[in-house]
């Protein structure tokens, strides 16, 4: 068999008369769930936290909140992004009476909002926003109640069951940000903002449940400690778990996949099982009852799996070997790894993906966990694989994420074997951007292919290999290049 990657071909221009502009990139994520951008940030500890998931989500894509935390702490990120922003926040976060200031603060902190409804056994007894806030000095946070400081009941309120319109319309009407929705015996039963009507507008391509809460994924592993999490991440409201595993056609990660679909507690989640890299990997996920299959070994630009272990596939022949069996069974399939610029999105997608994750692509982001780094003047952020040594090792604390490598067992760091690097990428600002330009790509690859939807990108798009002086062509050449284009050798 020949392995053939994203560099090894090109999709062949086509009769179009589409225009760039009024394609649509809807795709299936898994058997369930659509998305209007068919992107996915990787579950990885400097790429997706709830920062970034709440980003992706935003523009249409989805992130996958990385395992690398304690399962509280991974729970807690799936939280934050189920609250961010819904038409109902249904079980807001509250505060008590009694408590300080300085406690409000951590709270509003800690979610991320910024102001809390105050109730006292379930009863609404008044509301504490940044304007009741703004005139108490901070040396009195410790020391005052939210009681003194909140505006007391009697509120605006609305019935659990109140419509939209005539939500926005007492917001405006009585001129507030928090619309808390009350029964009739005066408990709190949810509650609206005004920033969630703001964000709907700014926002329509959201990916988003019935709720109107943004979709999340997150990462699980397959060792009997990974059952007690996805039951946690569940109960958090997640909607996709990902069994991440860098085989995942190990029993481990098949009997959790299969185990998980037999639990009524997962019935509202979706469970992507991966990676493989070919059909008949694809097909033991399927088998298993994996909703999406999620294919790539080897090819992450931070991964060092095929020169470690000598096992791969290139990616292009991985996706099309894996679609032979998803294709039919009807099961969405994931390429994951290995792109670097827009236009492999359309090749992966050709070659029998419907949606694609990516790390080295987004990891420069504004959005993704970690500090700035500046080196001789420029900007980067931190990027490294799981399968890294700082990622797998303890350095202080536990590292949850060496069974991805089927290394738990290793107590001792100097026994690690790591199958990925640690590095940098270059800073490139905030997601919106970045995926502007990535979508943007696609689109033109749409128009090229004369294809205004997505399945129909996949059934016209055809390949032609290329030869290493084909490639060389392909880029910029014979040229020094003294501005970098934004979706080109500036990031
Ligand atoms: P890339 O987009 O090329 O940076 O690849 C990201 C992917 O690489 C991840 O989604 C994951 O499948 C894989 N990965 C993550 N860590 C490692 C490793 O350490 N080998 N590989």
């Amino acid at each position: 068999m020949v392995g053939l990657t994203y560099d090894d071909v090109l999709l062949l221009p086509q009769a179009t008369n589409v225009i760039p502009s009024e394609v649509d990139t809807s795709s299936r994520l898994t058997r369930k769930i659509s998305l209007r951008t068919p992107l996915i940030s990787a579950a990885m500890d400097t790429v997706t936290e709830s920062r970034m998931a709440i980003a992706m989500a935003r523009q249409g894509g989805i992130g996958i909140i990385h395992r690398n935390l304690s399962p509280e702490d991974q729970a807690q990120q799936v939280r934050q992004v189920k609250r961010s922003e819904s038409g109902m926040v249904q079980d807001p976060v509250t505060v008590g009476p009694e408590a300080t200031i300085s406690q409000l603060d951590e709270l509003c902190g800690k979610y991320r909002v910024s102001g809390l409804p105050v109730v006292e056994d379930g009863k609404l007894l008044g509301i504490i926003t940044n304007r009741d806030l703004r005139f108490i000095p901070e040396e009195e946070f410790p020391t005052k109640t939210v009681r003194e400081t909140m505006t007391p009941m009697p509120l605006v309120t609305a019935p659990a069951n109140v419509s939209k319109p005539e939500a926005a319309r007492l917001l405006a009407k009585h001129k507030i940000e928090k619309l808390p929705l009350i029964d009739d015996d005066g408990r709190l039963s949810g509650l609206i903002t005004v920033k969630d009507f703001v964000k709907t507008q700014q926002y329509p391509n959201a990916s988003k449940d019935a709720h109107g809460r943004l979709l999340v994924g997150a990462g699980v592993g397959y060792l009997s400690e990974s059952w007690d999490r996805a039951l946690l991440l569940a109960d958090a409201g997640v909607d996709v778990l990902v069994v991440d595993s860098a085989n995942g056609e190990a029993k481990l990660a098949l009997d959790m996949i299969r185990r998980m679909r037999g639990d009524s507690a997962f019935d509202d989640v979706q469970i992507i099982g991966g990676n493989v890299a070919t059909q008949s990997g694809a097909q033991a996920l399927i088998d298993a009852g994996a909703d999406a299959v999620k294919v790539g070994v080897g090819p992450g630009s931070i991964c060092t799996t095929r020169v470690v272990a000598g096992v791969g596939v290139p990616q292009i022949t991985a996706i099309y070997e894996a679609s032979k069996a998803c294709g039919p069974a009807g099961v969405p399939l994931i390429a994951d790894g290995g792109l670097q610029y827009s236009g492999d999105i359309g090749k992966a997608l050709v070659a029998g993906a419907d949606t694609v994750m990516l790390g080295s692509l987004l990891a420069g982001c504004d959005e993704t966990p970690g500090d700035l780094v500046f080196v001789n003047g420029k900007q980067y952020k931190h990027y490294r694989g799981m399968g890294s040594l700082g990622a797998m090792s303890s350095r202080g604390k536990r590292s949850y994420s060496k069974d991805r490598y089927f290394q738990s067992d290793v107590t001792s760091d100097d026994k690690i074997i790591p199958e990925g690097i640690e590095g940098q990428v270059p800073f490139c600002g905030v997601l919106g951007s970045v995926l502007y330009e990535l979508v943007g790509g696609l689109h033109q690859t749409m128009f090229y292919s004369g294809a205004t939807t997505i399945p129909e990108l996949k059934e016209r798009g055809r390949f032609v290999r290329m030869t290493s002086a084909g490639l060389r062509e392909s880029h910029p050449h014979d040229v020094q290049m003294t501005v970098e284009a934004p979706n080109y050798g500036g990031r």
